[in-house]
């Protein structure tokens, strides 16, 4: 009898540092892990499995089916904003084919054990487009259904995976003389930028808010390379991870949609910086806009509205960009850089 396991792809990404560190501490199902990359010898420890391979591998996906009973996936590997724009046609197939391998692979799993597949899938901010600086700043919280015109390869698989996970979950096979559910069970988040203290994002347009802060932390200068008037949204990584506990957790009834907004803090660049300098006095700061990113951030709204998720399944953050910064962001990254230091001394030195 194999125990029920829940799969996480890309677990060595940001998200998944947290979110393996969260589910470690809940009774809940073994992890597996999954990523492109040997995983965080840190976070072995706490899963059931590690498997270092590539979503698009075939014989890996029927690997997952015959080994693992998996009763739920956070479908984390992706190639974010930035990155995609340098190889798209490769973002398109991690991304979208990557994501419908992983899809049908919950619909395999469905049909084996009986049971409904979760799949938590991260789509992102990136999935809206807005045209221009005043019809953004017009726009203000933006609704799910609203402006869902991306540019960049990367919100548009996102937002056509937000539609390939719906069609799964609500219309699979409608025309086959025996329709039946596909079993899987399709939930997404579109995620703000996320910060995380502990890891360094890579390939991510809204990066420049978690690469100000850890610079400022290591004593590095910075360069932003968006406008100091640049507004997006962003979160704490704790209430990424705590976003998607509580939509993996609602009960299928609650949900009146498929695809969530989730909103935190919304600063300006040049407000973020101001709280990096207070925290870091000696921070070395300065804007110099990279044109073709800065255009990204300007398509990407203000602020969201996520009064559906707040009504549908309680969401509600638990840091504010004041507690985000005084609570999570430089305690947590003052010590990470003090041991990361002492391990370095201690290693060069014995
Ligand atoms: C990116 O910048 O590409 C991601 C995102 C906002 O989804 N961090």
């Amino acid at each position: 009898m194999r125990k029920p396991v829940s799969l996480i792809t890309g677990a060595n990404g940001e998200i998944g540092h947290g979110l393996i560190d969260y589910l470690r501490r809940q009774d809940f199902h073994d992890i597996v892990a999954l990523d492109l990359n040997p995983i965080d010898p840190q976070m072995q420890r706490y899963c059931a499995a590690t498997l270092t391979g590539d979503i698009l591998d075939d014989f890996l996906m029927g690997r997952l089916v015959t080994e693992y009973e998996i009763h739920r996936i956070y479908h984390l590997a992706a190639l974010l904003s930035t990155r995609a724009e340098y190889s798209p046609e490769t973002a398109h197939r991690v991304n979208v084919e990557g994501t419908l391998k992983l899809i049908r692979l919950a619909h395999e799993q469905a049909r084996w054990h009986g049971h409904s597949v979760q799949f938590l899938f991260p789509s992102s901010i990136a999935a809206y487009g807005l045209p221009n600086a005043d019809t953004k700043t017009r726009a203000g919280r933006v609704r799910e259904i609203d402006w869902n015109f991306p540019t960049t390869m990367y919100g548009c698989n996102k937002l056509y995976c937000e539609h390939l996970g719906r069609y799964y979950a609500q219309h699979y096979r409608q025309l086959a003389a025996e329709s039946a559910p596909s079993g899987v069970d399709f939930r997404a988040l579109r995620f703000p930028g996320l910060i995380s203290a502990f890891t360094l994002p890579t390939g991510g347009t809204s990066d420049f808010a978690p690469e100000m802060v850890h610079a400022a932390a290591q004593g590095h200068p910075y360069k932003c390379f968006v406008c100091p008037e640049a507004r997006i949204p962003f979160m704490a990584m704790p209430d990424g991870v705590k976003a998607l506990i509580l939509l993996a957790e609602a009960p299928a009834e609650k949900l009146t949609q498929r695809v969530y907004n989730v909103g935190s803090f919304s600063p300006t660049a040049a407000e973020f910086r101001t709280l990096v300098i207070k925290a870091f006095p000696q921070a070395e700061i300065s804007f110099e806009p990279d044109p073709p990113r800065a255009r990204i951030i300007d398509t990407w709204p203000a602020d969201v509205d996520d009064t559906p998720a707040r009504r549908d399944w309680g969401w509600q953050p638990d840091y504010d960009l004041p507690r985000a910064f005084n609570e999570y962001l430089v305690p947590n990254i003052v010590r990470y850089y003090k041991e990361q230091k002492a391990r370095d001394e201690h290693r060069i030195h014995g």
